[in-house]
């Protein structure tokens, strides 16, 4: 019987590994821009960010893996085909990267090095006290899912007081979960440092918006390793220039790459990194896909399977 055909779109940073990488004995792999292939060859597409319309191009496509936590690229285009399962790459290794970028973005900022940087740079002994104590500096994470959980119990061994908001409740021993709408105001009061690890859906697109930043504790700073598509970047840096937010930790931006002209490259109160926070490992990705194969091919039920009403 010949073997199923898996189309990969590797992402740029891949680009210089071989077609090895992806390939298995259980499929076919064919990779996009690589190799010629027939659109109704294809049985699995694998990727991260597919053109839009481009899915609708496979007419034999029998399910899509994200090579992404992340699917919001795939649900905004308007021409996905809905009707077929969609998977999502959830990894430990993803998630510990996730955690040891805010963890030592929530460091950098609260030790203040920053400051001994620039004293560094002119040769300046400068000593000073934490400006406020790790048991007085509340950590809340919007999203507590598997990135979310990782990054809040990441940052409880420091003695920060730290919570999450979520749709549902959780039960993370020693963080405090705050769930649904009607919670969220009490859970921004008590959130000293921000961090956002929602998924991109049409219920949080937008979020960290003006009316979201007022209500944070004035000095609080804002850390955005989710999608860019969640803050409005004028409103924060709105509220960055009044003084009301301290401070701002992206890794994601409304357009990627971050256009040159961006006043979010040289403000001197963002620390702005390229959508590297957490990296998909290609082997654990090509097992993923192996995974997802065999299952699709014997008619078990498919991994992180998306709920596609839901968004995530
Ligand atoms: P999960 O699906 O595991 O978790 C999502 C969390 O968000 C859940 O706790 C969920 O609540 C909550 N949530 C979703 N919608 C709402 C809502 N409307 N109101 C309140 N809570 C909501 O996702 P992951 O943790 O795996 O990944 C999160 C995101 O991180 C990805 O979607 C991706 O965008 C981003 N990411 C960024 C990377 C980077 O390099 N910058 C790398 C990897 C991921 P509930 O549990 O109650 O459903
Ligand atoms: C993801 C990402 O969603 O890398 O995995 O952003």
């Amino acid at each position: 019987m010949a073997k199923p055909k898996v189309l990969f779109l590797l992402s740029p940073g891949w680009n210089a590994l071989g077609k090895d990488s992806f390939s298995h004995d259980s499929y076919e792999a064919v990779i996009h821009g690589r190799d010629d292939y027939a659109p109704g060859d294809i049985t699995y597409f694998s990727g991260f960010r597919p053109a839009p319309g481009f899915l609708k191009t496979l007419p034999n496509l029998q399910a899509v893996f994200s090579l992404g936590a992340g699917v919001d690229a795939f649900l905004v285009d308007p021409e996905f085909p809905r009707h077929l399962p969609l998977t999502r790459f959830v990894n430990p290794t993803l998630a510990h990267e996730m955690a040891q970028y805010v963890t030592m973005h929530v460091l950098i900022a609260h030790r203040g090095q920053r400051e001994f940087d620039a004293a560094q740079a002119s040769c300046e002994w400068k000593q000073r006290m934490l400006a406020r104590a790790s048991r007085d500096t509340r950590i809340g994470i919007l999203g507590l899912g598997d990135i979310g959980g990782s990054v809040a119990t990441s940052l409880l061994p420091f003695d920060f007081p730290v919570s999450g908001w979520s749709r549902t409740r959780k039960d993370i021993p020693d963080v405090k979960s705050y769930a649904g709408e009607g919670e969220m105001d009490a859970f921004l009061a008590a959130s000293d440092y921000l961090v956002c690890v929602l998924p991109l859906t049409p219920a949080t697109r937008g979020i960290l918006n003006a009316r979201l930043f007022a209500k944070l504790p004035k000095g609080a700073v804002v850390i955005n390793v989710a999608r860019g598509g969640h803050l409005i970047e004028d409103d924060l840096i709105a509220a960055l220039d009044s003084g009301h937010l301290a401070g701002a930790v992206l890794d994601v931006f409304q357009v990627e790459p971050l256009p040159v002209e961006s006043p979010i490259w040289k403000h001197p109160k963002i620390t702005a990194t390229p959508h590297i926070a957490g990296i998909t490992d290609p082997m654990a990705a090509r097992d993923y896909v192996v995974d997802c194969v065999a299952r699709a091919e014997s008619g078990k039920p498919l991994p992180n399977l998306i709920d596609v009403g839901k968004g995530y």
